[in-house]
């Protein structure tokens, strides 16, 4: 592909100045200046942008450069950001008042519309946070089941519960903590990992822990060890293996739910599993987690059950008035909007590709519609263990690289690139450019 002067008014950003300062107060405050690990940059090099404002497929910085980004909230944006619909909504929620700690007409509103978009969720549960949604869910099962353990898959990542720091992905793999400090060890024991894609391995674990395995819990799709899909058969060996031996299938989609298609990655691949974990997108950009399944499952949870869990915030009428509004888009324009996103994703897969075969550079791309990832590795990624097989280095080099073209990726090789429905337009082309660019220089730096 031929390379061309790249466009200087995306792609010149010799500024920072604004977000190395606010980078220097913010550690005096927060722990490595930042409110979530891989926000940082460590594993990239270079110093966080502080972001000032975002618009459509962009997001300018504190000192007003415009970035094309890639993270959209990690999963959020799913309409890109600012949509003047979900501007107006929460301008008119906010009128109404922040918080009122009873129910809401917009709950209700919320609940029906995630059961009907989802239909193996009966019964759903409004809360904070994905964290809180998997922490929550699999309480629930363990309540349910009487039983203690649970399976998850190297490489997955649910949040920061206790039960989910083993094995972990995303800033757990990217700083190389997979196993934090902190996790009280009974609690780990509790916790048994298998490969992702690996259904003997599943077998075997519930061979070897009779009847004491409360719940699976996996991303049908994993988006935080970069994005790896499910194997052929993979998704429905576990709803099979579940089945047999009396556990509950948790289906983490936090990431994936409503961004693959209106019923998420479960009804992409035609699995229902008993309970589902939800956020980011049913918050439209405002915090918000949710689990449902079965209904005799979730009636389960108090005050209907025995299972106790609750939330001064939850159900919060701003984030309601954001997702309700992100959701009612996705549902009522589905034919249109997932085709706009498998599009999207094309689009960026193909820059990406370009660039590689460009610099004759051996890769591996992933993608799901709007979710992909570019590892620099020979190898298939299938699960954790090929995934860690990329040039993590060569990321670094490519990430600050694409920055200083104007564009802006997950600060990790071991996250999923996120785009929306928002136009990007003539930016592919600017997009495919300083990919290509950006990996000439990152190979040539390593030689
Ligand atoms: N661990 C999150 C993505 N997988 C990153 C969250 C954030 O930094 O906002």
């Amino acid at each position: 592909m031929e390379v061309t002067t790249p466009n200087p008014a995306l792609f010149a950003h010799p500024q920072r100045e604004n977000s190395r300062r606010l980078f220097a107060q913010a550690q005096q405050y927060i722990p490595g200046g930042v409110n979530s690990p891989v926000r940082a940059f460590r594993a990239v090099g270079g110093q966080p942008l502080f972001i000032q404002r975002a618009e459509g497929a962009y997001i300018w910085d504190a000192d007003g450069n415009r970035y094309l980004e890639l993270i959209n909230s990690w999963g959020p944006m799913v309409l890109g950001h600012t949509h003047p619909a979900v501007v107006q909504a929460l301008a008119k929620a906010a009128a109404d008042g922040f918080s009122f700690g009873a129910p809401t007409a917009r709950e209700v509103e919320m609940a029906e519309l995630i059961c009907t978009m989802v239909p193996s969720i009966e019964k759903v549960r409004l809360v904070n946070s994905g964290t809180e949604a998997t922490m929550s869910a699999v309480r629930l099962a363990r309540g349910f089941t009487g039983r203690s353990k649970i399976i998850k898959f190297d490489g997955c990542y649910h949040g920061h519960g206790d039960s989910f720091l083993i094995a972990a992905g995303s800033g757990a793999a990217t700083f190389g903590v997979p196993d934090s400090p902190g996790v009280p060890e009974g609690l780990a024991r509790e916790t048994l990992v298998a490969p992702f894609n690996n259904l003997a391995a599943v077998e075997a674990l519930f061979d070897a822990n009779p009847g004491q395995i409360a719940a699976l819990i996996v991303e049908p799709v994993a988006g935080n060890m970069g994005l790896v899909t499910p194997a052929e058969g993979f998704l429905e060996g576990l709803r099979t293996l579940a089945d047999k031996h009396g556990s509950i299938l948790i289906f983490d989609e936090v990431m994936s739910g409503f961004r693959l298609a209106p019923g998420g990655a479960q009804e992409v691949y035609g699995v229902r599993p008993d309970l589902t974990t939800l956020g980011k997108i049913i918050g439209g950009g405002l915090p918000v987690g949710a689990y449902g399944g079965r209904k005799e499952i979730m009636d389960f949870v108090s005050p209907a059950g025995p299972v106790y869990q609750a939330g001064t915030l939850s159900g919060n009428p701003l984030a309601m008035a954001a997702g309700l509004t992100t959701l009612t888009m996705l549902h009522e324009r589905r034919q249109s909007i997932y085709p706009e996103l498998e599009r999207q994703g094309a689009a960026f897969e193909a820059g990406l590709r370009q660039a590689c075969q460009a610099a004759g550079k051996r890769y591996t791309l992933n993608r799901i519609g709007s979710m992909f990832t570019l590892f620099f590795t020979e190898q298939p990624v299938t699960d954790f263990a090929s995934a860690k097989t990329s040039d993590t280095a060569l990321f670094g080099r490519f990430f600050q690289a694409m920055l200083r073209r104007g564009v802006y990726l997950a600060p990790s090789q071991y996250e999923a690139l996120f785009c929306s429905i928002a136009p990007a337009g003539a930016d592919h082309a600017h997009f495919a450019q300083a990919a290509a660019e950006s990996l000439a220089e990152a190979l040539a730096q390593q030689s």
